[in-house]
């Protein structure tokens, strides 16, 4: 039985992957956690139900959206939190290139109606921030590590409406004095994640194969193929649940700044195929190369994986790879989960 601790986090995004794992750490160390969830349709707090089996640990939940300053100004009046964690986004790379003018309503503009929300309330001396930043901020050009002295050259609607969000809260830092820190987060994923990124896509049609295999059905070709877009498009891949631990240091210390997180060793696409595939006992092999690349079963013959020019994006950013040595010596933060450990959770789970 977790004791409270007197602290009040408030978190945007708590319906998403981060949110949710979010809300279980600050829930475990004792904090009244809140959180703004968008009016669906349908129910959208499958993640929270998962991770909060106990229905009186859940956190309390206001309707709102980043697009609905009044809205947020009341929610934040109402809860007066001691921590807010803005992870609200609209998160897919892809998608920003359909949607670029409401990707930076809600990702940029609107971390702007958020710290406008602590000033309006009186909270800014005393309420302290974390931004939801992102390696899609780096262009991804090179295999260089990046870290938080970098240049930023951001390739997409997401990553250009992420930049304006960082920028935000430098300057609330420096203008407000407020207690604003940046993370900026390389990918981290679980079983968790969306079903579009590129993770759970894979393990989730992964798991598919291997569970008809084991029950000998027949596997259809025309469904059961996955169909990828960049598969040597490089990734900094961690675990979420590390990741909202350093959101959580950040804000622990005695001067906002801004961290890298990331676990420092990158992979492709096509290594993340081979790991899934591996998970389930299979071996895959490729053959052909570009667009006519595909990848087969070694034992059956099946065709597996084929590649689909829908998914390229108009501009790609190619590789990334991070350097989280000042979140290790400031924060002491070390990602406990492996590429393998990771891989293999969300093999299990999917
Ligand atoms: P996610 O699973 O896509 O969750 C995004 C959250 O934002 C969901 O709760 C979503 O609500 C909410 N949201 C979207 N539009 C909103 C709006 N207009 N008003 C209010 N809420 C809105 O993303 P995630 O992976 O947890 O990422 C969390 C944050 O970290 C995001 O800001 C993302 O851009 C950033 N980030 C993620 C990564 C990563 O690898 N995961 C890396 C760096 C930075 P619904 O559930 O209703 O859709
Ligand atoms: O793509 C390639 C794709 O969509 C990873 C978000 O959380 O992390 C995430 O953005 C790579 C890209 O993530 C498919 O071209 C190939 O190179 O899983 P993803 P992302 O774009 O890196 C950053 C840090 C964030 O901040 C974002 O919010 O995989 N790729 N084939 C594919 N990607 C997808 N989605 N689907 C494919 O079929």
């Amino acid at each position: 039985m977790t004791l409270p601790n007197g602290k009040t986090a408030l978190i945007t995004g708590i319906t998403g992957q981060d949110g949710a794992y979010l809300a279980r750490l600050l829930t475990d160390k004792g904090y009244a956690v809140h959180g703004i969830v968008r009016r669906a349709s349908s129910p959208n707090t499958v993640r929270l139900e998962t991770l909060f089996p106990d229905k009186n640990m859940r956190p309390v939940l206001h309707h709102g959206d980043m697009t609905d300053a009044g809205g947020l100004t009341r929610i934040v009046a109402e809860v007066r939190p001691d921590e807010i964690y803005n992870l609200a986004a609209m998160s897919h790379v892809q998608v920003s290139f359909d949607n670029p003018e409401y990707t930076g309503n809600v990702d940029g503009l609107g971390v702007i109606r958020i710290l406008e929300a602590v000033r309006e309330t009186g909270l800014a001396a005393q309420c302290r921030f974390y931004q939801a930043s992102t390696s899609e901020l780096y262009g991804g050009l090179n295999n260089e590590a990046c870290n938080e002295t970098t240049p930023f050259h951001p390739r997409s609607p997401y990553g250009i409406a992420k930049l304006y969000g960082y920028w935000a809260t430098v300057n609330y830092r420096e203008a407000y004095g407020m207690f604003a820190c940046n993370g900026i987060l390389f990918n981290h994923e679980s079983p968790l994640r969306g079903e579009t990124f590129v993770t759970r896509k894979i393990t989730k049609a992964v798991a598919a194969y291997k569970n008809s295999i084991e029950r000998k059905e027949p596997v259809d070709s025309q469904t059961a193929v996955l169909k990828l877009g960049n598969i040597d498009a490089r990734r900094d891949w961690g675990h979420a649940a590390d990741y909202v631990a350093g959101m959580y240091l950040m804000l622990q210390q005695p001067e906002p700044d801004d961290y890298v997180l990331a676990t420092g060793e990158n992979h492709s696409v096509r290594d993340f195929v081979e790991a899934a595939f591996a998970a389930a006992g299979r071996t895959i092999e490729w053959r052909g190369s570009g667009e006519a690349e595909k990848a087969f079963d070694t034992a059956t013959g099946n065709l597996l994986v084929e590649i689909d020019p829908a998914f390229y994006r108009p501009a790609e950013v190619p590789v990334l790879l991070g350097d989280p040595s000042k979140a290790r010596a400031k924060l002491g933060w070390q990602p406990q989960y492996t590429f393998a450990g990771l891989v293999n959770e969300m093999m299990d789970a999917a």
